[in-house]
């Protein structure tokens, strides 16, 4: 059931408040300790935040698809590391379970993971497995009632956060259908974590390599008890992602293009605001025109996310999901770099927003798909497999 409309209101101006009073003032802070305080992550529970995709049944908000595409919005509004706290458990994390896993798996995990005493992250990604996803090489050989995992991933968010993952592992022959997902915990002998990565901007985030040297997995935890479904889940899970994603990017660009108009009214130049002169206009309305194409691509592809049967996949939609995160995620690089260039020199130093803004949302075109990819999916869909 989903929320109603008067609840998510509330809902949504809570988060808003939030965000204004609570998260933004502690932008800082987070960039230079490379944590988001625990106090502010305990709100985050409190609010319900680590539970807004999931079903209520299973303890959580059960925000439809163009609901949860506003509160990406709003988490747009601020520094990239708030969302990230919660947002494995919302997306990428939980939704292999949720879509495809057994009824026992959804009521052993779920709530838990509603609440956010229990963190999930993803584990696609390996060090010679990026964009040919269905070229991973972490091994799950059955034996008894277990399954034993050895392999490497890479890049996974929030894994020193994580209680378990959803990991996808060969358990057959090359190619997709060799993959499957299991529910593996963290604690696991023989899981263990590589060093944090550096990255360029989004501090606060957490991502390193997750390492497993012979983990003794319960075969009850393969995703839905079947195999070589594994690369499926992952797919419909990212085209969930891809969605979220490009939603998350709108709200940042509409950050950046608030940052970017309260500068040019207030800064003068030639004796005038710099708002006044037409080549700053320019690259105002610039910025809004994309921001508002962008953000309606991503209202009518969650609406007709929504339409379709829950953890069923479409096509259109996928489709559709790849065009909202190609265009969404170039559209907001496009509009952070012309928010450094209405601040001048200024924005090019850490006293401004715009600058961490400019770096934050380098990644929102590689992971979860890299633009490449999105032209990938859009032009095979298009096109068909076998032409050209
Ligand atoms: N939903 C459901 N099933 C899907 C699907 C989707 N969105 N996309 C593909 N599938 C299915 C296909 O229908 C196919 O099934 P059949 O064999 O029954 O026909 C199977 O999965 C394999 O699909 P495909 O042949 O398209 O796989 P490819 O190896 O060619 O790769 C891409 C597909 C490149 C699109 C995929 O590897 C990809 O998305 N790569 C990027 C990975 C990524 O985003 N990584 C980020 C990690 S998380 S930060």
């Amino acid at each position: 059931m989903a929320l109603d409309a008067e609840s998510f209101e509330l809902l949504q101006s809570t988060l808003r408040r939030f965000i204004r009073e609570r998260l933004v003032p502690a932008e800082d802070v987070v960039e230079e300790t490379d944590e988001v305080p625990v106090a502010l992550v305990e709100e985050m529970k409190g609010l319900g935040l680590f539970g807004l995709s999931i079903p209520q049944d299973y303890g959580g908000i059960g925000l439809t698809m163009a609901q949860e595409a506003q509160v990406a919005w709003e988490f747009g509004h601020t520094a990239l590391a708030f969302r990230s706290v919660f947002g494995t458990n919302v997306g990428i994390g939980s939704q292999g379970v949720l879509m495809d896993g057994t009824e026992a798996q959804k009521r052993e995990f779920l709530p838990k993971v509603a609440t956010g005493e229990l963190v999930m992250s993803f584990a696609l990604t390996e060090p010679d497995a990026g964009s040919d996803a269905a070229a991973l090489t972490t091994k799950a050989v059955r034996d008894g009632d277990d399954y034993v995992l050895t392999g490497a991933k890479r890049f996974i968010t929030n894994a020193s956060r994580a209680g378990a993952f959803t990991l996808m592992a060969r358990t057959g022959g090359p190619g997709p259908s060799g993959i499957s997902a299991f529910i593996v915990p963290s604690k696991l002998a023989g899981v263990s974590l590589g060093k944090p990565d550096h990255k360029m901007g989004q501090r606060g985030t957490k991502t390193c390599d997750v390492l497993l040297e012979d983990v003794r997995v319960p075969a009850r935890n393969l995703i839905g008890g079947v195999e070589g479904q594994g690369f499926k889940t992952a797919m419909k899970v990212l085209d969930r992602g891809r969605l979220h994603l490009s939603a998350l990017s709108c709200g940042v660009a509409q950050r950046v293009v608030n940052e970017a108009v309260a500068y040019a009214r207030s800064r003068k130049q030639f004796g005038q605001r710099i708002g006044d002169f037409q080549l700053v206009q320019a690259m105002l309305a610039d910025s809004q025109a994309e921001l508002y194409a962008g953000w309606s691509m991503v209202q009518d592809c969650a609406r007709r996310y929504d339409a379709k049967p829950p953890g069923a996949s479409d096509p259109d939609v996928s489709m559709r999901a790849s065009c909202c995160k190609l265009f969404c995620t170039e559209m907001v690089g496009r509009v952070a770099d012309r928010g450094v260039q209405v601040h001048g020199g200024a924005g090019y130093v850490r006293e401004t927003k715009v600058e961490r803004l400019y770096r934050d949302v380098r990644l929102l075109r590689l992971y979860e798909g890299t633009s490449q990819i999105q032209q990938l999916i859009i032009g095979r869909a298009l096109v068909g497999r076998d032409a050209g």
